[in-house]
């Protein structure tokens, strides 16, 4: 008779989710016993690196991930970036083992008593199955919320006791939409107001990404002759950069960045939140008579944009929509930005000189993975992305999402066999946050490169600190690390690269290895300003 584990692992088979990212405790053996040969199990150091490399894998393969940690406190550890993939939108299935049923009321060791609220508020869904006989059902739930706009983490708590217990017949492998279509009444209104537009503007957010959108948002673009920005703080690339329309990415702040949609009566967000803002600088949130509009497939998103009217639809489908609705603009379309003026030789180099350095080798289909806080601007200013699906961050905020994350992508980059070259930036503060992720990809023999640019401090929080007028702050400064010996004692290649000549070269060598390679590259501490 088959059991509730066996339903489930031909349940996981059916929905093409054969790779369980995770680290593991007494809580899952049950569920990980006699582990199928067709499975996969990405190792994981610490439960805060398995969640990041599932969400990157997710992201990066377009399909949801399962990443299976344990119980309370695995979670615990994986709640960093368990908040990162809620605020990425990625649908992630985070599984965690529970205590032997017959225990719970008296709270054993490793018990979780309230698991479901653990994970609150960043998941879509939450359940512990009331009978073990639902738990493939439960599988089959947590997916078809996980896809479905907004996609995102869903979580389930599985008592060890109930893998071997009889099943139920098995659940019907179910399907369900992934894009949502636009009102097309309110997308003719919105269409409407975009052709009787003096100066329109257009606004992406990463979703445009996720979505497959960057045809239909090249195509809208044109149709309107207007420039074109990416959302603040974007976790994706949204736009080819090196369109002569686009602009580059609005300041995350509420004054500056209405002062850089001045003389626009129209501004079109789509798929983005309005707006996703950082340091608290006041204004208003738009110039004097401009009109907002904003698409978007998340419903609490179109809720608290405090400006604007909103519309809720597939980025993809809405541009599209509007593309075939408007006439082409009879207006000259904006000219090109300058490109960057040479960076200036300093010892040791700037962030800006070294991300010169790296643009001038980049490869054609790289992938950018970044955590680099302070040095952010600089490095989208010389490297401009060209390629969907190209360019990876946290949403969030919380550091401990990049490293891991770029060997999620790495690893899909693999199987899917595209084989992109993935680039890691990520600060040297940044690195420690998730830095075991660093043996699973030397344990996959993945050609990961990692550049990490060593100032040996916190600099965007001394940023941050001197524009909120806060001084005397502790521990903004990194002295003895050793990011080279790190690197080698978790089995990768590493090596100091202390001029921008050298980098093209390392890289090159990285990128051929069949293991991960980092490279501390020594930067001035020089503190960029914050806006
Ligand atoms: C999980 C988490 N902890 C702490 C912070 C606060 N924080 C933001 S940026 C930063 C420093 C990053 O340093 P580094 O990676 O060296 O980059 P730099 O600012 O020097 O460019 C810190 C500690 C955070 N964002 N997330």
């Amino acid at each position: 008779m088959a059991t509730v584990r066996d339903t489930t692992y031909d349940l996981l088979r059916a929905l093409g989710l054969t790779t369980v990212f995770g680290n593991p405790g007494s809580t899952e053996e049950p569920f990980l016993k006699d582990f199928p040969a067709d499975f996969r199990y990405v190792h994981a150091l610490q439960e805060a690196s398995a969640m990041a490399m599932a969400d990157g894998y997710a992201q990066a393969t377009g399909r949801p991930a399962h990443v299976n940690l344990h119980t309370a406190p695995g979670i615990g550890n994986g709640m960093g970036n368990l908040v990162t993939a809620w605020h990425n939108k990625t649908p992630l299935i985070v599984t965690a083992g529970q205590q032997t049923r017959e225990m719970l009321l008296i709270e054993p060791r490793l018990a979780s008593p309230r698991a479901v609220e653990l994970v609150q508020p960043y998941v879509k869904w939450a359940h512990e199955p009331a009978r073990a006989q639902d738990i493939p059902a439960a599988f089959m739930r947590a997916y078809a919320s996980a896809v479905q706009p907004p996609a995102g983490p869903v979580f389930l708590s599985l008592p060890m006791d109930d893998w071997g217990r009889p099943a139920d017949p098995p659940p019907q492998v179910r399907t369900v939409a992934t894009r949502i279509a636009p009102d097309p009444d309110r997308l003719r209104g919105f269409a409407a107001t975009l052709a009787a537009a003096r100066a329109p503007a257009l606004v992406l957010g990463a979703t445009v990404d996720r979505a497959d959108a960057w045809p239909a948002a090249v195509a809208l673009a044109e149709r309107l002759a207007a420039p074109v920005w990416a959302a603040p703080a974007p976790e994706r690339a949204v736009f080819p950069e090196g369109h002569p329309q686009f602009r580059g990415v609005l300041p995350y702040a509420i004054g500056p960045l209405a002062e850089a949609l001045r003389g626009h009566d129209a501004v079109l967000v789509v798929g983005a939140p309005v707006f996703r803002y950082y340091p608290y600088v006041p204004g208003d949130y738009l110039p004097a008579g401009t009109q907002l509009l904003h698409v978007t497939d998340d419903p609490d998103e179109a809720a608290r944009a405090p400006v604007g009217e909103s519309l809720l639809g597939d980025a993809g489908l809405a541009m599209a929509g509007l593309v075939e609705l408007l006439p082409q603009a009879d207006r000259p379309p904006p000219s090109a930005r300058d490109a960057p003026a040479p960076p200036e030789a300093t010892d040791p180099p700037s962030a800006d000189a070294v991300f010169a350095a790296l643009a001038g080798q980049w490869p054609a289909d790289g992938v950018l993975v970044q955590e680099s806080p302070s040095n952010l601007a600089a490095l989208r200013r010389r490297l401009r992305i060209d390629r969907p699906r190209s360019y990876f961050t946290m949403a969030s905020g919380g550091l401990g999402f990049g490293l891991p994350a770029a060997v999620g992508i790495a690893l899909a980059e693999r199987d899917t066999g595209r084989g992109r070259p993935v680039v890691a930036v990520v600060g040297d503060g940044s690195f420690h946050y998730s830095v075991q992720a660093l043996w699973t990809a030397a344990q996959l023999g993945l050609p990961l490169a990692v550049v990490v640019p060593v100032n040996r401090q916190y600099a965007i929080l001394k940023a941050f600190a001197e524009l909120k007028h806060t001084p005397g702050v502790p521990a903004l400064d990194l002295p003895g690390l050793d990011v080279t010996a790190v690197a080698r004692g978790y089995g990768c290649a590493a090596e100091v690269v202390d001029s921008p000549d050298r980098l093209g070269p390392a890289l090159a060598t990285a990128l051929a290895a069949d293991r991960p390679t980092v490279l501390p590259v020594p930067i001035s501490s020089d503190v960029p300003r914050i806006l």
